[in-house]
């Protein structure tokens, strides 16, 4: 059997299991951009080309399952306003918020778009991201939604990583629907979804659960439109307020349920049977200073699988750093380090539907891996943002150096 390549000499931490203790040293051969052997180094018997990991740490490539990174402008100014008092939701209330990025992202032309956000994306791959998620959901009309996701899916083919786009169309209302919530939803329904279901632009679709979102009988409809289409649904719920978000979201066998920090037990239950990934993302908790904390414990109780994103956006979560929410994910929620680790790897990729071919180190699975130069994955948790890693292989192709 003939590897294309092999990366030798590395304590190989595969995220199988829970256990992330790094093994002796072995190796993980690569043929046609799958991982085709892995073992002790006793077991390696050669490769049409050798990288000697030298000792170091290797993983999968880290997975980043939540991110609206597609946007253009900024919300600096509302940072400020923030800083003086007012809240997100006021803030939202009056016209700014999500509204301010529609305004701008809508301005934009599509290669003013693709811009900044291929350099956002770009820092999460320098940081071992070989696996995105981005969101719609500043466009808010046909052809805005579309522009966002062509953008998305151009950043995946031009940076040479998978990007698994979502189209998020009911995440706030829209100014030309202003006191008409029902009647946007029909149009999410009815124009938006199929015309990115026809141009397949989306592989999921997401909607915003909250007071200042939409409601659960609006969200229902909105899943019923995805489920249609054949599209699987996933949903922001409980950031704000308990809306029974994650309830709703467990009915439709929802591949995740993100932010959560006001589920109840019922919520968890119900995510526990459909097997839906409960998202956390210690980056808007953090930057919207949030007290109340995700229930971690009743989450472990019901063993449902977490995982942990960046949410990178313009308002609550302005960041391109997913191992600075590593941190912020056991200092902020009490994860263990690798709880938090497995929540970039084996259960982001569960989150996206990916859980047969990423996020895990074995046989079979798309070589996507990262070599760090680290003691363990519990000290690139430790670290406030530890140093990227040394080498990034995407389907077995060297990213960087
Ligand atoms: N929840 C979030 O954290 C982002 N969207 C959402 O529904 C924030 C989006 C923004 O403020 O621009
Ligand atoms: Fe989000």
């Amino acid at each position: 059997m003939s590897l294309d390549l092999a990366l030798t000499n590395a304590r190989i931490v595969t995220c199988a299991g829970d256990d992330l203790t790094p093994s002796a040293p072995g190796f993980v051969g690569i043929r046609d951009g799958r991982i085709a052997a892995l073992g002790p180094m006793k077991e390696f018997t050669g490769a049409v080309r050798v990288e000697d990991g030298g000792g170091r740490l290797l993983t999968p490539g880290l997975i980043d399952c939540h991110t609206h990174l597609v946007y253009a402008g900024d919300r600096a100014r509302e940072f400020e306003q923030r800083l003086q008092g007012a809240s997100y939701e006021d803030i939202a209330r009056a016209g700014g918020g999500i509204m301010s990025t529609v305004r701008a992202t809508r301005a934009a032309s599509e290669d003013a778009l693709f811009a900044p956000s291929a350099a956002r994306a770009r820092r999460l791959l320098a940081e071992g991201v070989t696996t995105l998620e981005i969101k719609s959901g500043y466009g808010l009309d046909v052809d805005n939604e579309l522009k966002q996701l062509r953008v998305a899916r151009r950043i995946g083919r031009e940076l040479g990583i998978d990007v698994r786009a979502t189209c998020l169309a009911a995440h706030a209302l829209p100014p030309e629907f202003a006191h008409r919530a029902d009647d946007y939803i029909d149009h999410v329904c009815r124009a938006i979804l199929p015309a990115v279901a026809q141009a397949d632009l989306a592989d999921a679709v997401d909607a915003f659960c909250d007071h200042i979102g939409f409601a659960p009988a609006q969200t229902q409809r909105v899943f019923d439109a995805a489920q249609a289409l054949g599209l699987p649904v996933k949903l922001h719920a409980e950031q704000l307020s308990d809306q029974g978000g994650a309830q709703l979201a467990a009915r439709y066998r929802a591949l995740s349920c993100d932010h959560l920090e006001y589920v109840s037990e019922d919520g968890v239950a119900a995510l526990a049977r459909a097997g839906t990934v409960a998202v956390l993302l210690p980056g808007a908790f953090y930057f919207l200073r949030e007290t109340r904390l995700p229930p971690v414990d009743l989450l472990r109780r019901h063993r449902v699988p977490v995982a942990i994103s960046t949410d990178s956006n313009p308002g609550s979560s302005p960041t391109t750093s997913l191992l600075l929410m590593l941190n912020l994910a056991c200092t902020l929620f009490r994860l263990t380090p690798a709880e938090a680790f497995l929540g970039v790897t084996r259960h982001a990729a569960r989150a996206l539907g990916l859980q047969p071919t990423h996020g895990t180190l074995a046989v079979g699975k798309v070589a996507d891996l990262a070599l760090w130069d680290a003691e363990s994955t519990a000290a690139l948790c430790y670290e406030i943002g530890a140093p990227p890693p040394v080498a990034v292989f995407k389907r077995g192709v060297r990213l960087s150096s």
